[in-house]
Parts: C-alpha cells; sequence; structure tokens
C-alpha cells in the first residue's frame, strides 16, 4: 500500500480480523471514528464457521456492515479489498497455527499480508517458531503471540489494545505524538499510554511484543522501525527480566544502528528479594541466567547510554525531562491540541453508567427471567413446585397475576383436562389431522387445528360470558333472552351442540355444574344459563348449555363472586378473550396428540371422496365474462 517498511501502519491501514470479535472491531471502529479516519480499520471478518454472512457495527453513530468470510481465499479472492495488508488474529492457541500458515503459505494471497497480530495465549513454542520462519521467508512482521497487540495512535488499532475508548481519549491515542514504545506487556502498555500522554506529546506509536519466550517480533524489531521513522523523536523500551531481548537493543546502539534517545528501564527488579528463582506472570519473564535478571538489564542499558531511572516510580519524571528537552532544542515541536472527539458512547455502557434513559419499546408484567430464579407474577419457580401450584395455579399466575383459591385452580386444571379433546370428528381434529397427513409439521398441524376454533366452534366462550352475563344484568327473564336473541336473528354462544342433547347429555357438561355446585361460592349465573336452557331445549332437544356455554358462564362466576377479582378486572377478562383461551389452551393437547397419532400411523396424504362432495355448477354453466372483456 505504498508505506514504507519501518510503518506498517498508517491511517489507511486496513486489516482483516481472523475469528468471531465483534466487541473488539467494535473497539477497533470507535477507535477509527476517534482518529477521524474516513474508512473503517477492518474490511472484513474471517471465521471458518457459520457460513458467509454479513454483521452490522457502528462508524459514530451511523452504522455500517462488514462480511464474514470463511476463510482467507475468499476474503481476498477476486481481488476484493486490495487494501487490506494486515490479519489480527484472534483465533485460540488451538488452531492460531494452523490458521497463520494457512495465511502465510497461501499460493497467491500470502504476498498481499504485510502483518500478523497473534492474540492468542499458550501457544506451544514450537508452532511460535515455525511461524515466525515462515513469516520471515515471506517478509511478514508478526506481532504476538500472547499480546493485545499495540496501537498507533490517530491511524490503527490492534484489536483491543488501548483499553476502553474513555482510556483512548484520555491517553489522546486518538491523535499522534512523537514517542515510539516497546513493551511485553498489553496491561504495562496502556500504563505507558497514560504516562506518555502527561510527560510528552504523547505516543507515536506502541507495541507490546507479548509475553512468551519467542515472540513473532521483538523489541529491536520495532526500535529500528522508530529509529527510521522520522516521525517517532524518542524512544521507551519496557523491558522485564527474563530472556536477552535488551541486549540485542544495547548491540544495536553500540553499533550506532540506534541513535535516537531511549529511556529504558526493566521490570522485575524486585525479583533478587526472593530466595528463589521467581517466575512472573509471562512465560518469558524468568531468569535463567544473571544477565537475564532485570537489575543487571537495568545496569547494561544504563552503561550503554540508555536513560534509565533509579526506580521505576522515576520512569514518568524522567521521560518528561528529556521530552522538554527535545522541545527545547526543536527536535519535538508540541502540536496544537485539538479537542478530543466526542465519541458516541455505547447504550448499554450509558445506560449501566445511569446516563441516559429511553422508554422501553415493551411492557411485561407476568414473568421475568433476568434474575438468578425465573419469576411468575413474583412468584419463584422454586416455590411454584415447593407449593405445588399445579397447572392450574400457573395458569391464575400468568393470566390473572395472583393466587388463586384452591377450588378456582381446581377448576381450570378441571376445564383444561375436559376440553383437551373430542374426538377426531370435531372441526379442529380434522384440520389438524388432514395437515398432518399433508405432510405438516407438528407446529403448523396444530395451528391448523387452533386456527379452526371459532365462534361455532370451541370459540364460544367469550361471546357465551358476555351473552349471558349482558342479559343477565339487563334483568331478562331467560324467555325474554332467548325471544330478543331470536329476533335480532343472533343465535346464543354456548347453547346448541350437534350431537350432544338432553337426552344424550353432554357428560363433560354435567362435570362441571356438578363440581360448581360444590365448590363455587356462587354460581348465580350458571341458574341462569341453566334456566336459558330450559327455554332453548324445549324448542329443540340439542340446544343444550354446551361445554363451551357452561365453562364461559362458571367462569364468570368465579371472576364476579371468588373475591379474587375487582368487578372491573373480572369484566376487562370477560372482554379480553381470556374464556376462550382456555378451550385453545385445553384443546392444545388434543391436537397435539392427533397429530402424533397421525405420524405414529404412517397416515398418507388424504384426498376427500369426490362422490361426498356435491358439486354444482348449474349457476355457472354460463360462464360470466367481465363486461369490458366482451367489448
Ligand atoms: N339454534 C353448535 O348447530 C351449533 C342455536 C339456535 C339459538 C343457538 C349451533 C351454534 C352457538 C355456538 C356455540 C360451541 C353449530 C359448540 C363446541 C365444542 C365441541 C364440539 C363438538 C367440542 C350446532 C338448528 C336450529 C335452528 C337454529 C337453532 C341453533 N343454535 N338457537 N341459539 N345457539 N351454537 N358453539 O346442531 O328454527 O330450525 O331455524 O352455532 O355455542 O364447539 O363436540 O362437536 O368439544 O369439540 O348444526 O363440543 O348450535 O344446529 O345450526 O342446524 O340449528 O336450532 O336457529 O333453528 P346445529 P343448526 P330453526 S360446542
Amino acid at each position: 500500500a505504498g508505506r514504507p517498511w519501518y510503518r506498517p501502519f498508517d491511517s489507511n491501514t486496513r486489516s482483516f480480523v481472523y475469528g468471531l470479535q465483534p466487541r473488539a472491531i467494535q473497539g477497533m471502529l470507535d477507535f477509527d471514528f476517534s482518529c477521524g479516519r474516513s474508512t473503517p480499520s477492518v474490511a472484513a471478518m474471517i471465521y471458518p464457521f457459520g457460513g458467509h454472512h454479513i454483521q452490522k457495527f457502528y462508524w459514530g453513530t451511523k452504522e455500517t456492515l462488514l462480511p464474514v468470510y470463511t476463510s482467507v481465499d475468499e476474503a481476498f479472492k477476486d481481488n476484493k479489498h486490495t487494501d487490506v495488508d494486515c490479519v489480527v488474529n484472534f483465533a485460540s492457541s488451538r488452531s492460531v497455527y494452523s490458521s497463520t500458515m494457512d495465511m502465510l503459505r497461501h499460493p497467491t494471497h500470502s504476498q498481499r499480508i504485510k502483518s500478523i497480530a497473534l492474540i492468542a495465549e499458550g501457544v506451544p513454542e514450537r508452532h511460535s517458531r515455525e511461524i515466525l520462519y515462515e513469516a520471515q521467508q515471506k517478509g511478514v512482521l508478526i506481532i504476538g503471540p500472547a499480546t493485545v497487540g499495540g496501537i498507533k495512535p490517530g491511524c490503527f488499532r490492534i484489536g483491543n489494545s488501548g483499553g476502553m475508548m474513555d482510556n483512548i481519549i484520555a491517553s489522546k491515542l486518538y491523535r499522534a505524538g512523537s514517542v515510539g514504545y516497546v513493551s511485553k506487556s498489553g496491561g504495562m502498555s496502556n500504563e505507558l499510554n497514560n504516562i506518555l500522554s502527561f510527560t510528552t506529546n504523547g505516543v507515536y506509536e506502541g507495541i507490546a511484543i507479548g509475553g512468551d519466550r519467542y515472540p513473532g517480533s521483538t523489541f529491536i524489531d520495532h526500535l529500528l522501525r522508530y529509529e527510521k521513522d522520522p516521525e517517532c523523536k524518542l524512544m521507551v523500551l519496557l523491558g522485564e527480566v527474563g530472556g536477552v531481548e535488551e541486549y540485542r537493543v544495547i548491540e544495536a546502539v553500540k553499533q550506532g544502528k540506534i541513535t535516537k534517545p531511549i529511556v529504558a528501564w526493566a521490570i522485575g527488579t524486585c525479583a533478587g528479594m526472593f530466595k528463589t528463582e521467581v517466575q512472573f506472570g509471562h512465560a518469558g519473564s524468568l531468569a535463567g541466567s544473571d544477565v537475564e535478571t532485570a537489575e543487571a538489564k537495568n545496569r547494561a542499558m544504563a552503561a550503554a547510554g540508555f536513560i534509565v531511572p533509579p526506580t521505576f516510580e522515576d520512569l514518568p519524571d524522567t521521560i518528561s525531562k528529556l521530552y522538554q528537552s527535545l522541545v527545547q532544542k526543536g527536535t519535538i515541536v508540541p502540536q496544537v491540541e485539538r479537542d478530543p472527539p466526542v465519541i458516541p458512547m455505547d447504550y448499554k455502557w450509558a445506560t449501566e453508567l445511569g446516563l441516559i434513559r429511553k422508554p422501553a419499546a415493551f411492557i411485561s408484567t407476568i414473568s421475568d427471567e433476568r434474575g438468578q430464579e425465573l419469576l411468575y407474577a413474583g412468584m419463584r419457580i422454586s416455590d411454584v413446585f415447593k407449593e405445588d401450584i399445579g397447572l392450574g395455579g400457573v395458569v391464575s399466575l400468568l393470566w390473572f397475576k395472583r393466587r388463586l383459591p384452591i377450588y378456582a385452580t381446581k377448576f381450570i386444571e378441571m376445564v383444561l383436562m375436559l376440553t383437551a379433546d373430542h374426538g377426531p370428528a370435531v372441526s379442529g381434529a380434522m384440520n389438524t389431522i388432514v395437515a398432518t397427513r399433508a405432510g405438516k409439521d407438528l407446529i403448523s398441524s396444530l395451528a391448523s387445528g387452533l386456527l379452526t376454533i371459532g365462534s361455532r366452534f370451541g370459540g364460544a366462550l367469550d361471546e357465551a360470558a358476555s351473552m349471558f352475563t349482558n342479559a343477565r344484568d339487563r334483568g331478562l327473564t331467560p324467555r325474554e333472552f332467548v325471544d330478543q336473541s331470536r329476533k335480532a336473528n343472533k343465535l346464543i354462544s354456548g347453547i346448541g351442540h350437534k350431537i350432544k342433547s338432553v337426552n344424550n347429555p353432554d357428560l363433560r357438561v354435567e362435570l362441571v355444574k356438578e363440581y360448581v355446585n360444590k365448590n363455587f361460592p356462587s354460581h348465580s349465573l350458571l341458574d341462569y344459563a341453566l334456566a336459558v336452557e330450559k327455554v332453548t331445549t324445549s324448542k329443540k332437544d340439542t340446544l343444550i348449555l354446551n361445554v363451551d356455554g357452561c365453562i364461559a358462564v362458571c367462569f364468570v362466576d368465579l371472576l364476579r363472586d371468588s373475591g379474587a377479582f375487582t368487578p372491573e378486572e373480572a369484566e376487562e377478562y370477560i372482554k379480553i378473550g381470556t374464556l376462550n383461551g382456555l378451550f385453545v389452551l385445553g384443546r392444545s393437547i388434543g391436537f397435539i396428540g392427533h397429530h402424533l397419532d397421525q405420524k405414529r400411523l404412517r397416515a398418507p396424504l388424504y384426498r376427500h371422496p369426490a362422490d361426498d362432495i356435491f358439486i354444482n355448477m348449474a349457476d355457472v354453466s354460463q360462464p360470466r365474462v367481465l363486461g369490458r372483456m366482451q367489448q
């Protein structure tokens, strides 16, 4: 991309992120936006699982889409993303070797990659060395493994380097300074970002090489780049106990390959206070010999002319003094500070901080799964079982948001059991069966049956409740009610049955009546409905109070007289379709049973026999043609 070798990252650097890392990518894009980049630094993701798709990210306050490819090959193929030359590889220690080698050994695309950051920890040393060997052959810069990566203020951020956005802004990483640093640790890099932001004009570039014994690139690789880069005016080397990488820098200084001033410190000077050899957090931070101790390194670096503070605590002061002297000499000309960019805060984070509020689009008042335990209307699911409230109790919690008396919850259960099925011949069961035999799945077949429930079949409860209640409340005698309905040409919901009659009573209805008479404190609407039944059956013996009607009026008695509901609530539950819910819930059991039954029977596609359909085309024997077509 026309960059000099010593400057792998600039404000045009574009990368692929290997692995599904939406948070890290969002962090990179937020950083880009804060730097004023015109294009996001991430061009695409590569993730072998889940197929090619697209993911959405914020770009400032707007949104942008990034493709997810399944392989490096797919990402580069057809000359896509010609501006990408960097890969941030988040693959785990198990897959980092194969994925990186795939990139480095790709017959055509490998030439396009100039740098790869390996984030994974615990990469086997043999794998790291093989990756490094291959990368050196191909001239690819490897940063890591076991690192957050690094940051080029104002230009490019590798993964999560620099921490959260408020940290990035506080450390002024949205614009370039003059100090290039190298460290092993990502955490210490953050500390350096902070120190450099108040002791100097800030970071020019910072790389954390990672704490492993065989990092893909070491201090010297990056310091040689900084030496060559005219924008970098002073360097900071934060070494540590273990390894000999600091000596390679000393050698370069001695040979005159590095001439820019270096402030240096090797961490781990406290190791000498322990009786035995100390392994610090990093795999490589263990002194294998005397020269590898932090003390020895600090001495050697000071002897070679590095500016080594007396203690780590003195590091900021030492850097500040050097910086001031470079400003005085005119080596560094501090730029006018621009206002820190305003980065839209993540909604989630802002909410957590209590900075914003927004009206919720939905309100829900019946259940809550957010806490440790699922709550049904405030009742813990474990208590639902501890108190053995049964299915009726659960329905009363989720439908009515309250515990109902036991006789009421038992009644709900009774209704569900009574309405569970009424044979294969009823409309809904037929439709379920036909759908199943047409090859439909359980949900479709169940839905087919449920969609059949209507004012004539199974869905007469709500209207029955309202008709009987209104009639009774208006003071109509049963006969007046029947006559008025007839006059209005209105069938009374809850009255009549296809096969049940006075002489062939519906035993389900008998059971409900018996239960309600025995257990309900009042059953005045049931009594009224039975008086209406007397009138209707005197006309035709099939005009009985049917199962829908009987359940409906009993439920109104429950709503009105159990003491569990206010009159307004009782009214509302009748109006909002609660009662049909009882039939729907109960009959779902039967419909599912019919579906499973047909599946078990391997029942073939059903076709209704034509001789069972009276087809009469008489009224269309003269085909009617649209007027306009006749012209
Ligand atoms: N007549 C249920 O009709 C049925 C009248 C009426 C006044 C009435 C009919 C009806 C209201 C809706 C209702 C729930 C369609 C039924 C259920 C679940 C089920 C089903 C199962 C299960 C039956 C004959 C004469 C005519 C009509 C008059 C009829 N109904 N008058 N009020 N309600 N009811 N549905 O037998 O003078 O001869 O012209 O719509 O409550 O769905 O098991 O099958 O568990 O699955 O075909 O139990 O009653 O009677 O329509 O030939 O009428 O009676 O005006 O009078 P039918 P029709 P007229 S439970």
